[in-house]
């Protein structure tokens, strides 16, 4: 919608569900790419991931939610499992990985996610999705939730230990 406002023309955007998580998506990997590479076998506290191995988790994550996020869109109702977070990171032995290429994973399993959020009806962002024992939730949540998940990691990867 514009409007005119003191001689300027103001644009008023209302940005869609899938912009907005486009563009949430663009700032989380503007951020990792900022990081310091000399810091990927670090972890981020005594015991625990390494930055790779946090990385590896996010594309963990974002695996399950795809089959999360397109299951429900195909079908208006979602109930699958969790996943065990450790056994999957340990499966893909992430920190055997360069950083470059994780980053550049992230990159392309995010376009994958974007262009899945693109394509869900709006109707659809209410289909109820229950994952592992967790109370029902609206997909809309789901999709939000999988957002602070990966801002919470990028946190953690910008905050923890410094020096091995
Ligand atoms: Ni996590």
């Amino acid at each position: 919608m514009a409007s005119v406002r003191g001689g300027h023309c103001v644009l008023e955007l209302t940005l869609t569900f899938a912009q907005d998580f486009r563009a949430d998506l663009n700032a989380i990997h503007a951020e990792l790419l900022a990081l310091d590479p000399s810091l990927a076998g670090v972890p981020w506290r005594t015991g625990g991931w390494t930055r790779l191995e946090i990385v590896g988790h996010l594309l963990d994550s974002a695996a399950n939610n795809r089959q999360r996020f397109v299951r429900a869109a195909i079908d208006g109702h979602y109930a699958g499992p969790g996943y065990a977070q450790d056994a999957w990171v340990a499966a893909h032995g992430y920190n055997d990985q360069s950083w470059e290429t994780l980053l550049r994973w992230w990159q392309v399993e995010h376009e994958i996610l974007a262009a899945v959020v693109d394509r869900i009806p709006d109707d659809r962002l209410q289909t109820s999705c229950v994952v592992g024992e967790d109370a029902p939730v609206p997909l809309r949540f789901l999709i939000e939730d999988y957002l602070a998940h990966q801002r919470w990691h990028v946190v953690q990867l910008k905050t923890g230990m410094l020096v091995p």
